[in-house]
């Protein structure tokens, strides 16, 4: 197992069947059942939105900052064995304070169970708070806007859900706030949306990271800029599958072309109770398609390593 940095998880989607349930009772939030076999069941999706559903449907059991902080806490221990020596983990502030959560419920569970996973295992973790391009550009730049002060438990803004129809172009204000305030910029674009999402991503919001990116693979000048320019991409190869953003066998997933054409690319888990698995289950999934070299797995961890924000002295201790 290579030593790595995970870089692109959703908190809300580490939600696993066991917790959901625990978290349903203790806050009274009523589920669609109690058997743990019919939750399980509903994990199946066939696009982006099909499963953002049910991923907002389910995080309405988070009420307190007991229950981020156990949600948050479950998720580092498994993340530990799977060899992650940092973490940069999203949160969707909107999805919590639109139904009554404010925003240090939410922050300082998650901070608390980062300091202890840091004091507990050594490791390192972050918190990059993601916008929702659904409730669109104003309503991001309020929630950027009523997070600062709560600016020192985040290294940077991000930007997911339902990527169709909801251009970067839109983000542009928030972003410049951000930027302005020294965050690290990252985006979710070319899962679903095109090289244009990329492109648009790079030159308006001035992101640093481009999570998945599948889709850069299709414009040539594109791939030149991300190769150029050192642009990393975070690439979560279950994630593709389960939500058919990718062809249905992992062989013929575009990852050892990123590679082979020289991009920085890494391995990350997305939303792994949903997806079907962490850090190393995607590993153990690529290694089963047998499409890279063990080599290339040390090329993925450097590349994660790299990739992150961490400080240059703790890059050098992980590589
Ligand atoms: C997400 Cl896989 C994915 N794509 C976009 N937004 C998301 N939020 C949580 N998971
Ligand atoms: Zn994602």
């Amino acid at each position: 197992m290579w030593p790595s940095a995970e870089l692109h998880v959703h908190i809300e989607g580490t939600l696993e069947v066991p917790l959901l349930l625990r978290l349903a009772e203790r806050n009274a939030v009523e589920l669609v059942s109690s058997d743990p076999e019919v939750l399980q069941r509903r994990y199946a999706f066939d696009s982006l939105q099909s499963f953002l559903d049910l991923y907002y449907e389910n995080l309405a059991v988070l009420r307190t900052e007991q229950d981020f902080y156990e949600l948050c806490s479950a998720y580092l221990e498994r993340a530990a064995r799977a060899g992650v020596r940092h973490a940069e983990i999203f949160f969707d502030p909107q999805s919590h304070t639109e139904r009554g959560v404010p925003l240090g419920t939410v922050v300082f569970g998650l901070s608390r169970a980062i300091g202890e996973a840091q004091e507990r295992w050594g490791m390192t973790a972050s918190l990059i708070l993601c916008l929702l391009r659904h409730l669109g550009g104003e309503a991001a730049s309020d929630m950027i806007r009523a997070a600062l002060p709560f600016r020192r438990h985040f290294v940077g803004v991000g930007l997911d859900s339902s990527e169709l129809g909801f251009p970067p172009s839109l983000f542009q204000e928030a972003f410049a706030i951000a930027a302005a305030e020294g965050l690290h910029r990252v985006a979710h674009a070319g899962e679903e949306g095109g090289p244009d999402y990329v492109w648009e991503a790079l030159d308006l919001l001035g992101v640093e990271r481009v999570d998945h990116g599948n889709r850069a693979l299709e414009d040539a000048e594109l791939m030149a800029v991300l190769r150029e320019r050192r642009i990393p991409l975070t690439v979560c190869p279950l994630s593709n599958l389960a939500l058919k953003t990718a062809p249905d066998e992992l062989a013929d997933h575009a990852l050892p072309v990123m590679l082979d054409e020289g991009l920085l690319a890494s391995v990350h888990s997305d939303d792994p109770a949903y997806f079907g698995g962490y850090l190393d289950d995607n590993i153990a999934a690529l290694r089963a398609a047998g499409v890279l070299t063990e080599e290339q797995f040390g090329v993925l961890a450097a590349n994660s390593i790299v990739s992150s924000f961490a400080s240059a002295e703790r890059k050098a201790e992980l590589l």
